[in-house]
């Protein structure tokens, strides 16, 4: 029987890391939360990771859990320019190891907008890629019933960027990039429009309570982990793409935060998870190639996707009561 040999020089490998922050507390600098990152980033290095995904809001505590009635007084938690003297070693390293890096962040813009943002940054320094979270979990006003705050509603407008995908020159092959942030992970639509744009490898980082906090229903602890690696394995499968799933985790100022990193394949699998709920890199070896087989038999769209009975999904927000079924056929 002849056995194809495997054409090596079509094969696009990159070596993608997650790099899991532990808490960050209320009272901590950026100087803490960069200097952990450099360490993570020498750890990437030695291991041959050629991408790093911190999570998001890298730079600080979750700050949307503490109600501030005055944004001003939240100013110190954004980032006003990046870098800056604060983050620009964490640049140095990225360029000295030859790293490209995914970071979340609080922007404030100069005309004074407030965005829950991430960026993909080259060696180089150059930042490829912007998106800014689109799905604000949460709340907007200080909610008496719940357990802890949930701010982003306060703190973020919704992202004005979309869903962009872009394909950029990474380790030296191109990718087709694209990002998410945290809640982002929960809609699918999120992922489609990614998917509908090719994308190979899906960055998101995420700040996720291991506990529900809403205080309305009973949803049993376990599932929160579950759902979140659900939505991620999905994501991955039905849109044949990677996919970095980065935490920031542990207790920050006794609220605790879950784990769990992973990195997932196009098929869905899990090829690597963080065991801890401290700084920890986990490493995967991807073969983007490996996104073709879905794209072209089960998920192959131009073939089997039928939009026009999709128009729901983008006309419509909240959900309507289905039509009252009269008898007969
Ligand atoms: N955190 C949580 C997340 O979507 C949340 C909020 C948790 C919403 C669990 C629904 C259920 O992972 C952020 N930062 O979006």
């Amino acid at each position: 029987m002849y056995v194809q040999a495997k054409d090596t020089r079509m094969t696009r490998s990159l070596v993608l890391a997650a790099a899991q922050l532990g808490p960050i507390q209320k009272a901590e600098g950026r100087d803490v939360a960069v200097g952990r990152m450099i360490r993570l980033l020498e750890k990437a290095h030695q291991r041959g990771a050629q991408v790093v995904v911190f999570p998001e809001l890298a730079l600080t505590t979750f700050f949307p859990r503490w109600y501030e009635e005055d944004l001003a007084n939240a100013d110190h938690w954004y980032e006003a320019a990046l870098p800056s003297n604060e983050t620009a070693p964490l640049f140095e390293a990225a360029r000295k190891y030859g790293i490209a890096f995914h970071l979340g962040y609080a922007e404030k813009t100069p005309e004074g907008r407030r965005f829950n943002t991430a960026v993909f940054v080259l060696p180089s320094g150059e930042i490829v890629l912007k998106y800014r979270k689109v799905h604000l979990p949460g709340h907007k006003e200080f909610d008496p019933i719940r357990h802890v705050q949930h701010l982003e509603k306060r703190y973020f407008e919704p992202g004005d960027l979309g869903f962009p995908v872009i394909r950029a020159p990474v380790a030296g092959q191109p990718v087709n990039l694209g990002m998410m942030i945290c809640n982002d992970r929960r809609w699918p639509e999120a992922w489609r429009v990614m998917g509908l744009q090719q994308v190979e490898l899906v960055m998101l980082g995420y700040n996720t309570p291991s506990l529900n906090m809403e205080n309305r229903g009973f949803e049993a602890p376990h599932l929160r982990v579950f759902h979140s690696h659900l939505s991620i394995q999905s994501g991955c499968y039905q849109n044949s793409c990677f996919a970095i799933a980065t935490a920031k985790a542990g207790t920050e100022d006794g609220h605790e935060l879950f784990g769990h990193s992973i990195i997932v394949n196009p098929q869905g699998e899990i090829m690597a998870q963080a065991t801890s709920w401290d700084d920890e890199l986990i490493v995967a070896e991807a073969d983007l190639g490996k996104c073709e087989l879905g794209r072209k038999t089960i998920f192959d769209f131009a073939r089997h996707r039928r939009p026009e009975h999709y128009g729901r999904i983008a006309d419509q927000v909240g959900s309507v009561p289905p039509a009252e079924w009269k008898g007969g056929a």
